[in-house]
């Protein structure tokens, strides 16, 4: 697994948990000792030892598991591409698009997959991991209507596991969706709910609106022909969280913003949508972030 954020840890410690021998490949400087992960949920808490490995490291590769963040991950598969074996399963679960296009290019070999979730889970430690709702995770590869064979333990691990038949719809309504939430929240600062009372809805409309006429031009108009209402049920549903753009914004990180609204500003361009109000909402973000 590489990422060993939330999301990384928790699909790591289950699928350790499942059978699967896991390793978690950590960024160069730490050390590849063993670590304990502990995942704590409601009225219960279960540890799990995983290895880890360093990108240096030379034992093979036979399916990585990618849960860095957008920005991150073209370098960071990159920087095990040498231990890849001739399997070269590769799954990506980041938020956003545009890298896997990156990705691809730079390493047209491997098989590749993708995936999206909505489990929430965040840090409370280094090595401690809140697992806050349980969610759904889809995974599929564009064109391919069966899984491979290694999707029975990944669905064993991951419950409930969903092999996706059409996943280039499911990335696209989770990148329209972020598109809408994550720049919005990170800028005024405020817990997803908030987009739905009376100072800010009027502007998710109208950002909804835009991404419907991008979503239109780029061919999934009928994915996101109910965007606002989409929106107005994860907002409900998450009414509590902070958005991951958000949390990125007041922890002093990089944003995935380039590979959310622009992303969408670059299909909006190539496409001739005029897309002001988002355009507006990225560069707000940008100011933050310089
Ligand atoms: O995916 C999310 C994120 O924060 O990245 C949403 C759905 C907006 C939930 O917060």
């Amino acid at each position: 697994v590489l990422g060993a954020g939330a999301i990384g840890c928790l699909f790591a410690t289950a699928l350790q948990r499942a059978g699967c021998p896991t390793t978690l490949l950590l960024r160069p400087g730490y050390v590849a000792a063993p670590v304990l992960v502990t995942v704590e949920r409601e009225g219960s808490t279960s540890s799990a030892e995983l290895p880890v490995s360093l990108p240096s490291d030379s034992a093979h590769i036979s399916h990585l598991l990618v849960t860095t963040k957008a920005q991150d991950v073209c370098a960071a598969v990159l920087s095990v591409a040498h231990r890849l074996d001739s399997a070269r399963q590769v799954l990506l679960l980041s938020n956003g698009m545009g890298f896997a296009e990156q990705l691809q290019a730079a390493l047209p070999l491997p098989a590749y997959f993708f995936g999206t979730t909505t489990e929430g889970a965040y840090r409370t430690s280094r090595w401690h991991i809140r697992h806050a709702g349980r969610g759904l995770t889809r995974v599929g590869r564009p064109g391919c209507a069966l899984p491979p064979p290694w999707f029975e333990q990944w669905s064993q691990a991951v419950q409930p596991g969903y092999w996706d038949t059409d996943i280039e719809d499911s990335l696209w309504l989770k990148f329209a969706i972020n598109c809408a939430i994550n720049p919005l929240t990170a800028l005024h600062r405020c817990r997803n709910g908030e987009l739905a009372g009376p100072a800010l809805a009027p502007r998710l409309a109208g950002l909804c609106e835009e991404i419907m006429q991008v979503s239109a031009a780029a061919g999934f108009g009928a994915v996101t022909a109910d965007l606002p209402q989409q929106v107005a049920a994860v907002v409900r549903a998450t009414a509590e969280n902070r958005s991951s753009m958000l949390q990125d914004v007041l922890a002093g990180r990089a944003t995935e913003i380039e590979y959310i609204s622009g992303h969408l500003l670059q299909l909006a361009s190539r496409h001739g949508v005029a897309t002001p109000q988002n355009e507006s909402l990225y560069r707000s973000i940008c100011r933050l972030g310089s």
